[in-house]
C-alpha cells in the first residue's frame, strides 16, 4: 500500500504542478495557449525509486473474531476476516482472470467459515479451508485491500478522484490546445484528471466546423445520446423546443435535469460568438452549496432534502415527454455534496410539497442563486470561435447572457453531452497506459 500512497501523492503532485502551469494559460490571455505541462520523468521507474513496500512480518489467526490478522514490518497492522478471505479466493477455481471476476457463488459461501491452515512463505498467506481447498494471498494485494479507515479512504479517493478544489471568481480556466488532447495522451489524462478536479477545462484552437465535439466523444469513449441529438446545435431558432435555442438570457443552470440521470459532462463548442452579447457564465455550484451550508442552514436543507419535478416535452430528434424528480443540491451518505441538479427552465410548475413548504422552497432557492451570482463566485468571460467548454455538469452551473441575433453572423454552438462513467474509465486506462497502475 506505501507504494500505492506514495504513487497518489506524487501523481497529485505532478498534477499540481500542472495545474500551476496550466493556470497561466489564463482567459485574459488567451493567446498563446500553454498546454498542459508533459512531465518526462514521471515515469512508472520513478515510482519505484525509495518506495517501501511494507512486507509480512508475521501473521497470526483469530478464531472468536473469525480473521486474521497480518503484521506489516512497519509496525501497522490489518485484520482479514475468514469470510471475506474465502469470498475473495484468487484460484482459478474461484476466480477467472481473464475477466478479473468472481466465479465464486455466494450460494456456496459460508459465512461463518474457519480456516484449518494459515501459513506465510516468501510474502504470500496460504489459506487451507475445512474442505481443503487452497487460497493464496499476495501481500501487495492484501496490502490495497486493508480495512484500516485510512486506508480504504486513500484507495476510494484513488478509485473515484474525488478530491476536488474548490474555485469563486479568481479561477483562470484551465486552458489546453484542442488539438493536443485528441493527438497526445498525457494532454488527454491531464485534461481529464483537470475536469474532475476544477470541473472546466476551455479547449483552444478547435477547428471551426461542425464535428469537433463528436472528436473528444471518441476520445472519451462515446458520447451520450438524448432526445435532442448525440450532438445539437445552440442556436436562435423559430418555434424553439427549449429556452436555450432563443437569443434570450439563460440564467445558471445544469443541462437535462429532466433527465433522472443528467449528463455528468457537457462540452460546448463556439462555431460563431454573438456580435453583442452572449457572454458565458460559469459558477463552482459544490462551493457555493458549501456557503450556502454555512449562510443559511434552513435553506440548505431544504434544498438538499425536497424532491423538485422537472418536465420537458416536445419534439426534437424523437418525441418526448419527460419527468423527473430531484433534489436541487444531492449529499452523499457523509454529508458531502456530489451532485447539482437545476434548470429554472424546466422546473416544472407541479410541485410535489405541502402547500406550506412553497415559499420556504422558492425563498431557499432563490438564495442559492443569488449566492451564485454574487461577484466572487462567478465568472464571465465571451466564448471565441474555436473554443470549446468541456465541464462537469453535476458541479458546474452555466449560464449565457443575452445577445443580438443577427441575420446572417449567426450566433452558433454545438455541444453534446458524455458521462462520467467512460470518462473516469478512460481516465483509468491512460493512467494506466502512460504511468502503469498497482
Ligand atoms: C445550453 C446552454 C450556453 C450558451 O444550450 O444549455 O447553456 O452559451 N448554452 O448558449
Ligand atoms: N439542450 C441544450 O436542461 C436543458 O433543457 C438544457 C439542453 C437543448 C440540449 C438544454
Ligand atoms: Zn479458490
Ligand atoms: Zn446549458
Amino acid at each position: 500500500m506505501w507504494r500505492t500512497i506514495t504513487k497518489h501523492l506524487l501523481n497529485n503532485k505532478m498534477y499540481q504542478n500542472g495545474m500551476q502551469i496550466l493556470q497561466a494559460g489564463q482567459i485574459c490571455h488567451p493567446k498563446p495557449v500553454v498546454p498542459f505541462q508533459v512531465h518526462r520523468q514521471h515515469t512508472p521507474a520513478a515510482f519505484n525509486i525509495n518506495v517501501p513496500i511494507p512486507a509480512i512480518q508475521k501473521v497470526e489467526t483469530f478464531d472468536k473474531q473469525r480473521c486474521i490478522t497480518v503484521h506489516w514490518d512497519d509496525g501497522n497492522y490489518s485484520q482479514y476476516p475468514y469470510v471475506w478471505l474465502r469470498d475473495n479466493c484468487q484460484c482459478p477455481q474461484c476466480f477467472l482472470p481473464s475477466a478479473k471476476a468472481r466465479k465464486f457463488p455466494i450460494e456456496d459461501l459460508d459465512v461463518n467459515i474457519s480456516a484449518e491452515k494459515v501459513t506465510l512463505t516468501n510474502s504470500k498467506i496460504s489459506v487451507v479451508w475445512p474442505d481443503q481447498h487452497v487460497s493464496e494471498f499476495d501481500s501487495n494485494w492484501l496490502k490495497t485491500r486493508s480495512f484500516a479507515q485510512s486506508a480504504r479512504k486513500e484507495k476510494q479517493e484513488q478509485l473515484f478522484l474525488t478530491d476536488q478544489q474548490n474555485w469563486g471568481s479568481n479561477l483562470q480556466i484551465p486552458t489546453v490546445n484542442f488539438e493536443e488532447v485528441l493527438d497526445n495522451d498525457e494532454v488527454a489524462y491531464q485534461w481529464l484528471r483537470t475536469l474532475r478536479q476544477i470541473g472546466i477545462v476551455r479547449l483552444k484552437n478547435a477547428p471551426i466546423k461542425k464535428g469537433q465535439v463528436a472528436k473528444l466523444g471518441k476520445r472519451i469513449g462515446y458520447l451520450r445520446l438524448t432526445f435532442y441529438g448525440l450532438t445539437w446545435q445552440v442556436e436562435d431558432k423559430v418555434d424553439a423546443n427549449n429556452v436555450a435555442y432563443t437569443s434570450a438570457k439563460l440564467s445558471l443552470h445544469t443541462d437535462y435535469p429532466a433527465l433522472q440521470d443528467p449528463p455528468g459532462l457537457q462540452l460546448l463548442h463556439c462555431l460563431k460568438p454573438a456580435e453583442v452579447g452572449g457572454e458565458t457564465e460559469i459558477v463552482d455550484g459544490f462551493h457555493v452549496a458549501n456557503q450556502l451550508r454555512q449562510v443559511n442552514p434552513e435553506a440548505f436543507r431544504l434544498l438538499t432534502s425536497v424532491l423538485v419535478n422537472f418536465t420537458d416535452t416536445g419534439v426534437d430528434c424523437y418525441d418526448f415527454a419527460l419527468q423527473s424528480k430531484h433534489k436541487i443540491i444531492d449529499l452523499d451518505h457523509n454529508g458531502k455534496v456530489v451532485q447539482i441538479n437545476f434548470n429554472n427552465a424546466t422546473r416544472d410548475s407541479v410541485f410535489d410539497v405541502p402547500v406550506e413548504l412553497v415559499h420556504p422552497f422558492l425563498s431557499a432557492l432563490k438564495q442559492y442563486v443569488e449566492l451564485m451570482y454574487k461577484p466572487e463566485n462567478i465568472v464571465t468571460f465571451k466564448m471565441e470561435a474555436g473554443d470549446v467548454l468541456t465541464f462537469n455538469n453535476w458541479r458546474i452551473l452555466h449560464g449565457r447572457r443575452d445577445y443580438i441575433s443577427a441575420a446572417g453572423s449567426a450566433r452558433h454552438l454545438e455541444g453534446a453531452y458524455a458521462n462520467w462513467d467512460e470518462a473516469m474509465s478512460q481516465l483509468r486506462c491512460l493512467e494506466q497506459a502512460l504511468h502503469g497502475n498497482k
